[in-house]
């Protein structure tokens, strides 16, 4: 693997579930396959659970690594090509790039949608100059447009926590007052939709994703209507992709938000979400402490799927 950024690059899904779940059993047993290599995690935006997470499966593999957070103590990186740099960017991502290659193995990297300019966020702009210039495996720790260390642990959870061999996964959109990436639901669509699974999205019209993540799934409206029969809910806010409107908040609708009223039209559904969380926004307070809720076991995951794609970089 040459670099990760979707579910293409995992190749057969139901082989990465199988190490994934092999690795969790003994995350140990390859700690020799990282020896004198260097993990760098460049982080454009904060995180908690990617970068302890990642840094623990480089640990379990017997990596160095380095963190490197370009808003704190950086040189302020100017990304366009072309700009007369005479503004508050010393330092060109073009050249910064190939220096930060020259210190490691693979690299990490967490990049959002900007929101600025569809076009830069959805041609993954800054990501795919780290894959072009860094010399250097890449993988994405959410880029613009995909979260897929995010999506791989959510599958492994419902791998672990599904009770029929073909389970109802309700994608559904929540309130949130800030206007967030679709990230997350895309690179969840871009899983689910590969793996074997009943998949519904469910949204307020306005809130289309796009196509070349959602593909085939059924897109039901009407939140209600789409819980029914659930096996899990997996909640996410996201803002507006369509023009022209991306970037947008459309609705603050909090009738969307999963509360338990909502969880008993289910099949006695496991709730998900990647956290960070908003709750009474996105969910309820008893959801959430519910014992059908998966929140913890998720980003106990997220150690299992960097783990399973850095073992795999590495080889
Ligand atoms: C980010 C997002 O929605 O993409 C990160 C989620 C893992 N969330 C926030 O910025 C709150
Ligand atoms: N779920 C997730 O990626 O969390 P962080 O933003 O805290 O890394």
């Amino acid at each position: 693997m040459k670099s990760f950024t979707n579910v293409k690059d995992l190749g057969d899904l139901n082989e990465a579930i199988k190490e994934a779940l092999e690795i969790k059993q003994n995350r140990f047993s390859y700690k020799h396959i990282g020896e004198n290599k260097t993990l760098l995690m460049v982080f454009f935006n904060s995180s908690l659970r990617t970068r302890l997470s990642t840094q623990k499966a480089g640990m379990n593999l017997g990596m160095n690594t380095i963190v490197l957070d370009v808003n704190q103590g950086a040189w302020k990186l100017e990304t366009e090509r072309g700009v007369i740099m005479d503004g508050d960017k010393p330092e060109h991502l073009l050249e910064a790039i190939p220096v930060m290659g020259c210190y490691c193995d693979v690299i990490g990297v967490r990049s959002f949608a900007q929101f600025e300019s569809k076009t830069f966020d959805y041609e993954e702009t800054i990501l795919n100059q780290f894959i072009r210039y860094s010399g250097k495996p890449v993988f994405s720790m959410e880029a613009a447009t995909g979260h897929p260390l995010q999506a791989f642990a959510d599958l492994i959870t419902i791998e672990e926590y599904k009770k029929t061999e073909r389970p109802k996964v309700v994608l559904t959109w929540a309130p949130h007052p800030r206007a967030l990436p679709q990230a997350v639901p895309n690179s969840f669509a871009d899983f689910m939709n590969e793996a074997n699974v009943e998949f519904v999205i469910t949204h307020p019209k306005g809130y289309e994703l796009d196509e070349k993540f959602v593909r085939g799934a059924r897109v039901e409206y009407n939140q209600e209507k789409a819980f029914e029969g659930a096996d899990f809910i997996y909640a996410k806010n996201w803002a507006a992709y369509q023009d022209p409107n991306y970037g947008k908040i459309l609705s603050q609708d909090r009738s969307w938000t999963v509360d338990s009223a909502k969880m008993n039209l289910t099949n006695n559904a496991y709730f998900m979400h990647c956290l960070p969380v908003r709750r009474n926004m996105i969910v309820s307070d008893d959801v959430i402490e519910s014992p059908q809720s998966l929140v913890i076991p998720e980003a106990a995951n997220r150690e299992i799927s960097a783990q399973t794609v850095l073992k795999r970089l590495l080889q």
